[in-house]
């Protein structure tokens, strides 16, 4: 099946007719074609954008927010539908599409489409000057918002929502790896009455597509998630253009364990944070810190729920982990096992390719626990995305957060343990954007979210993202 992109309401072929191959993780095959749309294509989308910015940016709050939820409410009643294609699409269990991420990305156009009739701005009398300050905050036109392929719909949707609900107008770039849903979604956002020129997707490889959109000089705004290097890269064009930028980059995050925490909680919670979605997602406890005291039993309960994770088909329901994305990610992860190896790191389970029956030529890799030695180690240091983790013991507070914060990432941490005085020197002292205690990727959308150092630029969530899909101006009344 061949995507098409979508710009002003209707769908199109690229203009040069070039097309990228869409692969199958499950099964390795081609099972249709994406645009790699170019400079022209991403101007018409520009074009449809800016036509209709003055009508979309005047209509009524009820009205934005009505359309928004009318697009999630349509998201819902498509769940199946979704679910497959993501799964298809991207490798994942059909059952964690259907449960989280498509779910979520309907969740995250209600949410915003119920936040914009909440959002406040200040105002500030200057007292005994006789003048009153107060601060519009108007959108800022047209935005672009380009996201990853790890949770394809739920991260492409938590950019548009926030951006459209502000009203804005938006040219968005999914992954080349994984178009499909946000394909999809063109139609349900026609459904919904969503005005033609609002939305527009384009679709093509970050260097050509992603790249003309963040060149595009009247595009004022650029919210991207995906890797650090792509990060820095995009911040290197958008800065001299003097262009609003959110990033949310990469994370190599701390897991850290203390005895005195409720423990099979901890062991099953631990076994999700390290493996969900095949370990590709940017939240994921990659580095497995845990009190010397209980490291060895720790060690065997951990391994020995890991292994019975069954990896297989993502459609079958009593798959736990799916295929990786791509074959070239499947052989950087390959790759980081060898890197295990030669630093003189252990192997405690998985490290191998898997080949399920009847789908030999799918991307399916075991669930991997790696024993390391140091925490400067590559495989302590580097973002390897998928199911790898590593495990370290540590004998106190201070050693522990020292080898936390010990990398150039700091996304977010995972602290488990009942004492109250610890999780708040803790809390404060982890270098991260978001630090659960005795949970994992619990989330509230109101929250701020992003990462310090190399994980990112600015938050996204609740107002924030509001905040950043909108311009401020004060406006000073003498009386
Ligand atoms: O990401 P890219 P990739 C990490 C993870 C992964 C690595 C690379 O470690 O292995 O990044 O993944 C678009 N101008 N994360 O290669 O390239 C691209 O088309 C504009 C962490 O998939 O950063 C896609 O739409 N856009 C992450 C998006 O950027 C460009 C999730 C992300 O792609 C562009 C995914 C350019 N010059 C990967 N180049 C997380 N934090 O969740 C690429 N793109």
């Amino acid at each position: 099946m061949n995507i098409k992109n979508y710009i002003n309401g209707s769908f199109h072929n690229p203009l040069n007719n070039e097309w990228i191959n869409n692969f199958c993780p499950a099964n390795g095959e081609v099972y249709g074609k994406t645009p790699n749309s170019s400079k022209e294509d991403v101007e018409n989308a520009y074009i449809a954008a800016k036509s209709a910015f003055p009508i979309w940016s005047q209509t009524t709050l009820d009205e934005r927010s009505r359309i928004l939820i009318k697009i999630s409410e349509l998201l819902e009643a498509n769940l199946d539908r979704f679910a497959e294609a993501e799964s298809k699409d991207n490798g994942k269990p059909v059952s964690l599409a259907k449960s989280i991420n498509i779910p979520r990305a309907a969740s995250n156009f209600r949410f915003f489409g119920n936040a914009i009739t909440q959002f406040a701005s200040e105002s500030h009398e200057s007292v005994g000057q006789n003048a009153i300050n107060y601060t519009l905050r108007q959108p800022i036109g047209v935005v672009g918002c380009i996201s990853p392929w790890n949770l394809p719909l739920y991260l492409f949707t938590w950019k548009i929502a926030p951006a459209l609900a502000a009203g804005n107008c938006v040219v968005a770039k999914p992954s080349e790896i994984t178009p499909m849903t946000a394909y999809l979604l063109g139609e349900i956002c026609n459904e919904a009455g969503l005005p033609k020129g609002v939305l527009n997707i384009v679709h093509g490889w970050g260097t050509t597509t992603g790249q003309a959109i963040v060149e595009h000089p009247d595009i004022k705004a650029i919210s991207f998630t995906g890797g650090t290097v792509t990060g820095a890269h995009i911040a290197r064009t958008a800065a001299p253009m003097f262009k609003k930028l959110s990033l949310e980059l990469g994370g190599k995050n701390p897991n850290i364990i203390f005895a005195n925490c409720d423990y099979k909680d901890m062991l099953e919670t631990t076994v999700r944070s390290s493996f969900s979605n095949q370990g590709q997602i940017c939240l994921c406890g990659s580095r497995i810190f845990v009190e010397s005291t209980i490291y060895d039993k720790f060690k065997v309960d951990f391994v020995e729920k890991v292994k019975q994770l069954k990896v297989g088909h993502p459609s079958e329901h009593s798959t736990n982990i799916g295929a990786l994305v791509s074959k070239p990610h499947l052989e950087k992860i390959m790759g980081y096992v060898e890197i295990a190896k030669n630093e003189g790191n252990k192997i405690l389970c998985g490290g191998q390719k898997v080949t399920v029956k009847g789908f030999e030529n799918g991307y399916y890799f075991e669930p991997t626990v790696i024993e390391a030695k140091t925490n400067d180690c590559k495989l302590n240091q580097e973002e390897i995305f998928g199911p790898i983790v590593t495990l370290m013991s540590f004998e106190s507070e201070d050693e522990v957060l020292q080898m936390a914060n010990d990398v150039k990432y700091g996304l977010s941490a995972t602290l488990w343990t009942n004492d109250l005085k610890r999780t708040m020197r803790m809390s404060n002292q982890l270098q991260a954007g978001i630090v659960w205690v005795n949970t994992w990727m619990m989330r509230d959308l109101r929250t701020p979210f992003g990462g310090v150092k190399a994980s990112g630029v600015g938050r996204e969530g609740g107002f924030e993202a509001l905040r950043f899909f909108t311009e401020a101006k004060n406006v000073c009344i003498k009386y």
